[in-house]
């Protein structure tokens, strides 16, 4: 067995777009807190980092809808996630933010160091474009009637009334989101990784973790068996780390390129509070290091596939290790959601709640292997059974 000297533990960085749920603590914050204390308890020495993700369309739609800039966007929620996760006993060593200059460099020189190396592919395409905002338009802020159940309010990259996943140009009578009127078409440039070049290495790296949990290994295998494609990495997008290169303005990097980057960022600004700025290098690039990535089954492709695939082509990086993926959490039976108010946002319930009782009874129905459910009535048989009568 393959011994290391020190861990790296990374929670997913949630977007910084609105308040956290229980959902967010059972999926990925919760066991990355038990797993960092339970081993920082047997002497590992273990750093565990995590931050907001600031960038991309879920951050400008919230703007949006909330009629402010992104950039107020993500001041509030950050700094509201960041009490929520310290005041829930999250013990993070480092809790930082993509907009942070550490990370636009970092990202940003992980860009030019992949372009210089002749990685991407360059191509042109046509995309949809709102003339009156003077702008591209991202797939979710186009609307029109869904060709599979002709829900009108359909959006470009998912119908919500049935689900189907769509392209834009499936829709009918598309219009713009933002203005209402209907897009017209203009050529744009972006930059792509080409994930096919890496099917075999990616294949035969995933191949070396049969101890994954299955529902990873799932995943990583349908996307493997359905075969690696080209992705873009850029945007046209005003919000976010500009691309680095001339020519380039009102252009961005990915959010699912520079988020994960924010790892590295993160350990950075930790090493460098340390006092030690060169430590960050020990935890992601040296050999002996355990890098475990804990989130939530809808982020496994990012951090099994597409982020590995971007270290192997930069090279000197360390793969991941473990990545102990969770299902989703049910609230009383049904879906927790954002948009449908169905939640119980965790900065409200530790006003009323020991965060502690929350702990023990989300570490008890974890969604490890399966979708789990929060019940009140669960939540208040186990306190007064397990812990007032048993432990008490
Ligand atoms: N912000 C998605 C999410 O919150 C995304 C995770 C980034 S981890 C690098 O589900
Ligand atoms: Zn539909």
């Amino acid at each position: 067995m393959k011994t290391y000297k020190r861990t790296l533990v990374t929670s997913a960085l949630p977007y910084a777009n609105g308040p956290l749920h229980i959902g967010h603590l059972a999926g990925a914050y919760l066991p990355s807190d038990l797993y960092t204390r339970f081993q920082r308890m047997r002497g590992t020495d273990i750093v565990h980092v995590c931050g907001s993700d600031e960038h991309g369309v879920p951050i400008t739609i919230a703007a949006e809808r909330e009629g402010v800039t992104p950039q107020q966007v993500v001041d509030r929620y950050h700094s509201l996630n960041k009490r929520t996760f310290e005041r829930f006993g999250i013990s993070f060593d480092h809790y930082s933010r993509t907009s942070s200059p550490v990370h636009h460099r970092t990202a940003s020189d992980f860009f030019l160091k992949l372009l210089e190396k002749g990685v991407f592919k360059r191509k042109e395409e046509w995309q949809l474009y709102d003339a009156e905002k003077q702008m591209f338009l991202p797939d979710r802020y186009v609307k029109g009637t869904c060709p599979s159940c002709g829900h009108p309010e359909a959006y470009g990259d998912q119908c919500e009334s049935c689900g189907t996943s769509l392209s834009p140009s499936e829709l009918i009578d598309p219009v713009s989101a933002l203005s209402g009127t209907p897009p017209e078409k203009r050529r744009t440039e972006h930059w792509y990784l080409p994930l096919g070049e890496f099917q075999e290495k990616i294949d035969t790296w995933i191949g070396s973790h049969p101890e994954w949990k299955p529902n990873v290994l799932g995943q990583c295998q349908s996307w493997i068996q359905a075969g690696l494609s080209d992705r873009a990495v850029t945007r046209d997008l005003n919000w976010g780390v500009p691309v680095p290169v001339d020519g380039a303005d009102g252009k961005v990097l990915y959010v699912w390129f520079d988020a994960p980057i924010g790892y590295i960022s993160a350990t950075k600004e930790w090493a460098e509070a340390a006092g030690d700025p060169d430590r960050w290098k020990a935890y992601w690039q040296d050999e002996q290091t355990r890098l475990v990535h804990f989130i939530g089954k809808d982020n496994i492709v990012f951090h099994c596939i597409i982020f590995p695939a971007m270290l192997m082509a930069h090279g000197g990086f360390v793969l991941p290790e473990q990545v102990p993926a969770n299902e989703f959490l049910n609230l009383e039976g049904r879906k927790l959601s954002t948009s449908r108010n169905w939640a119980i946002w965790v900065h409200e319930v530790i006003e009323e709640t020991d965060p502690d009782l929350l702990r023990y009874v989300l570490a008890g129905t974890m969604p490890e292997t399966r979708d789990s459910d929060f019940s009140w009535k669960e939540f208040q048989q186990r306190v007064n059974t397990e812990l007032a009568d048993v432990l008490g």
